[in-house]
């Protein structure tokens, strides 16, 4: 039976705004952090119906607004295993979220036990965290007395990463079974980790200090805690890790800033030669650069990161003698830089799909060893059972114990900037390379974003993996004759699903023609 009063009197302390609908679309529900009261009550109760649907499995709830201003904030939902909540529920979150009274609240729960044939006698579990944003905890609160409304046990994670609560999830889920992820708790996975980058790193000659500017965000206080377990193996140099003074969070810093922006958080001055990266507000993302021998800044974004580790995975599983059994693969969206793309698919299997880390998670999971990283730095790679099951049990080698170390250094759940940055400084140093040799690998085709806003995102509508617009009709052909003007140029038009905007990417072979290929598709599109 749903406790319909309790739910309904809880309901009533956190009215819906009346002015507002609300989406729960690729990175969950994210706007304004003051208007999400209602919101994050809302899918206190949601969370609880999936674990009970689920058979009592533990369900991830993460407060955050990843990359977005300090004043955003917003809330998504982890299933099981780590991954993102399955998409047949978008749906019923966005309906929770939109039920305009207390009272239509608690008649779309009761809709959504029925349809979806929920026992409510299973118990639900859940366990949450929040990142550093100001109307983190107040919304936490929210969220508290939503899984109390419908009695589920819940475990605070306090202030953390979104991949430390993906990785948390999945041990939960995991703990005394064969597939076991690791230790429940913080410790352990920072033990993990480290553990594994500090084994890969063993008899290499020392590398230097890494510059982590942590935009401000939670990812500095991961960056720390990471620093005591490397000890004098591994040193981080931390930067922006203001928690404090407010509008600091990912303002002129982070991974978004220097992807879109193309050039160095103003706060941090690179000698020539050193390399340093950036996280985003909740340490999902990645961003390396470094300056060359003249002192000029090269960025070495998520394209460049798929290319350095599938390059050095497929080398690894051919030194183990396991090239015929294990095939690496790699996902890719619209926006990979098309040189990395051509690099690529000489070399491997790669397939491209719409934007979103679901899209890209689910596609890595049909190989073996799927890597895939966006082009904005969020990725990881993913070892599918069997190919585990393949290196751990076959006969020991150099090559197969550094492929099973890559594995515990790698957070399957989900793209984590810094054990992603610790499997990038690993890479580097078992090939000797610096950064000038990581970028030569491949040469970028210079490119630019642009976006438009438009009266209504949704008239445009893609196919073929977002890199072709079916619609408003007519367009795509224009698009296409302009592409033609400019030799070996691409681009694109796709709306946002964060955003209410639509995005223009272009790339060609000059930075002049790319910025003109890109203004005049926007030209077209508003
Ligand atoms: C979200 C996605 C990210 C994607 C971005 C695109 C997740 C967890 N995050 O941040 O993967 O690159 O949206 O944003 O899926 P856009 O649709 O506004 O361009
Ligand atoms: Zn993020």
């Amino acid at each position: 039976m749903l406790p319909v009063k309790e739910l309904q009197e809880r309901s009533d302390r956190h009215p819906k705004p009346s002015d507002i609908k609300f989406q729960y679309g690729t990175a969950g529900f994210r706007t304004l952090g003051k208007t999400l009261d209602s919101v994050l009550f809302r899918v206190g109760v949601l969370a609880a119906l999936r674990s009970k649907k689920l058979d009592g499995k533990t369900i991830g709830v993460m407060v955050t607004a990843s990359h977005n201003p300090e004043p955003d904030n917003g809330v998504k939902l982890v299933d099981p295993r780590g991954e993102m909540l399955e998409s047949s529920w978008e749906a019923h979150a966005t309906a929770l979220a939109n039920a305009p009274s207390s009272v239509a609240f608690v008649a779309a729960v009761d809709e959504l036990v029925r349809a979806t044939k929920i026992d409510l006698s299973i118990p639900a579990r859940v366990v949450y965290a929040r990142d550093t944003r100001p109307t983190g905890p107040q919304l936490v609160t929210a969220l508290k007395d939503g899984l109390e409304a419908i009695k589920a046990e819940y475990r605070d994670a306090g202030v953390t990463t979104t991949p430390v609560l993906h990785y948390l999830v999945r041990t939960i889920n995991t703990k005394g079974t064969k597939d076991s992820y690791g230790e429940d708790t913080e410790e352990g996975y920072l033990t993990k980790i480290s553990d594994a980058f500090k084994k890969l790193l063993a008899g290499k000659p020392p590398s230097p200090p890494l510059l982590i500017d942590c935009a401000n965000g939670v990812g500095a206080l991961m960056a720390e805690r990471f620093k005591a377990y490397l000890g004098d193996i591994f040193t981080i140099d931390v930067v922006n890790a203001d928690l404090h003074t407010p509008g600091v969070l990912n303002n002129s810093c982070g991974a978004d800033f220097v992807k879109v922006n193309q050039k160095l958080p103003p706060s941090i001055t690179l000698q020539p030669g050193q390399r340093a990266c950036s996280l985003d507000g909740d340490a999902d993302r990645l961003m390396y650069y470094y300056a060359d021998e003249h002192g000029q800044f090269h960025m070495l974004d998520g394209d460049k990161i798929t290319t350095l580790v599938a390059s050095y995975i497929v080398e690894l599983v051919k030194a183990s003698g396991l090239d015929e059994q294990i095939k690496v693969g790699v996902i890719q969206t619209a926006y990979a830089n098309g040189s990395s793309t051509k690099y690529l698919s000489g070399r491997l299997p790669v397939k491209c799909v719409p934007t979103g880390v679901k899209h890209l998670h689910h596609a890595a999971e049909q190989y073996d060893v799927g890597v895939y990283f966006e082009a904005n730095g969020h990725g990881t790679v993913l070892f599918s059972p069997a190919a585990q099951e393949l290196i751990s049990s076959h006969t020991p080698s150099s090559a197969l114990t550094n492929l099973r170390n890559i594995i515990d250094v790698i957070n399957q759940t989900v793209g984590d900037a810094l054990s992603d940055a610790f499997l990038v400084e690993a890479v580097l140093a078992h090939k000797s390379f610096s950064g000038v040799e990581w970028d030569s690998m491949y040469c970028d085709l210079p490119n630019r974003l642009v976006k438009v806003v438009v009266s209504d995102r949704n008239a445009f509508k893609t196919a073929d993996a977002e890199r072709r617009l079916v619609s408003p009709p007519g367009l795509q052909v224009k698009v296409d004759e302009l592409m033609r003007k400019y030799g070996g140029g691409r681009s694109f038009v796709r709306p946002s699903g964060t955003e209410d905007v639509v995005r223009v990417y272009a790339e060609a072979a000059t930075r002049a023609e790319a910025d003109e290929l890109a203004f005049r598709v926007a030209g077209l599109v508003y």
